[in-house]
């Protein structure tokens, strides 16, 4: 085995103490998707949707990375062949972790994009509500968040690397947004093993040959020691 894609959702971080989103008393249950996380709802009302972002900032700066962020690390340094972690998390509990070969695919809460040049920079703690842009002075800042509509980051880069998988996994995410919910159909149908590590069955959960149900802080950092004892 040579090349492992690991996907990451909410449910990593949520022993780190960050919310996930479709708990009953997560994110959504608590916010409108379409008020807080769609092009149109920060159209309508940037200073509700900077606000909800500049909250989750706050709470991403004061969690810490837990025992799955950084034995996904350890694979990373000490796997003989390529580890690719795509997230879809905003937080920065990867980097912190560790793990150096990671994608963002729907954005960083301490990044900020300018919605008329592209340029990004790093967010303060609290962004304000048009904020210039540091390269072209448009006032179009914006929390660098890819939102339902827009298209997520480095795709053309994470399906070629799901073209050469060996192993595929996905952990502590629901598999109700796509793309990221497609990844393991794709890996497969390159042929590569799949493998789910959540609390419950995800919603593409029959697509895996095999899953690890737990709490990511016990399920992760032993599944990492036998990839490691096994290589
Ligand atoms: C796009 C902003 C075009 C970031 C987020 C109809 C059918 C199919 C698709 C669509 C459709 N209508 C619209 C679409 C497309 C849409 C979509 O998928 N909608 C769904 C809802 C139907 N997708 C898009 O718009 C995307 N763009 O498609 O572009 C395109 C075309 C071709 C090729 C490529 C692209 C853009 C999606 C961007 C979404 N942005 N939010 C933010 O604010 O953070 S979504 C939001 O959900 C977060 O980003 C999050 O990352 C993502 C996924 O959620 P999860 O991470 O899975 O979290 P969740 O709470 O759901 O689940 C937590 C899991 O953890 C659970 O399973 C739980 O059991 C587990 N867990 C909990 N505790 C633990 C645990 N596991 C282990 N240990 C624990 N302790």
């Amino acid at each position: 085995m040579r090349n492992i894609v690991i996907l990451t959702g909410a449910g990593i971080s949520a022993e780190s103490g960050i919310e996930t989103f479709r708990a009953d008393t997560g994110l959504w249950a608590q916010h409108r998707v379409e008020d807080v996380a769609t092009p149109e709802g920060f159209e309508h009302d940037p200073a509700k949707v900077v606000a909800f972002y500049n909250g989750r900032r706050a709470d991403a700066a004061q969690a810490e990375p837990n025992a799955a962020h950084k034995a996904l690390a350890r694979l990373e340094r000490e796997f003989a062949g390529d580890v690719l972690l795509v997230t879809q998390n905003v937080d920065d509990l990867h980097e912190r972790g560790g793990s150096r070969n990671l994608i963002h695919m729907h954005g960083a809460l301490n990044s900020a994009l300018c919605g008329a040049c592209d340029h990004r920079w790093p967010a303060p703690l609290q962004m304000h509500v048009a904020e210039s842009c540091p390269r072209c002075a448009a006032p179009r800042a914006r929390p660098d968040i890819v939102w339902f509509g827009e298209m997520p980051y480095e795709m053309d880069r994470i399906f070629a690397e799901l073209s050469q998988a060996d192993l595929f996994v996905a952990i502590g995410t629901s598999g109700n947004v796509y793309p990221a919910a497609g990844f393991v159909a794709e890996a497969a149908r390159a042929g590569a093993a799949t493998l789910e590590i959540n609390l419950e069955p995800s919603a593409v959960g029959s697509q895996f040959a095999k899953a690890l149900m737990g709490p990511a802080t016990q399920t992760v950092p032993a599944w990492v020691d036998s990839v490691l004892t096994d290589a």
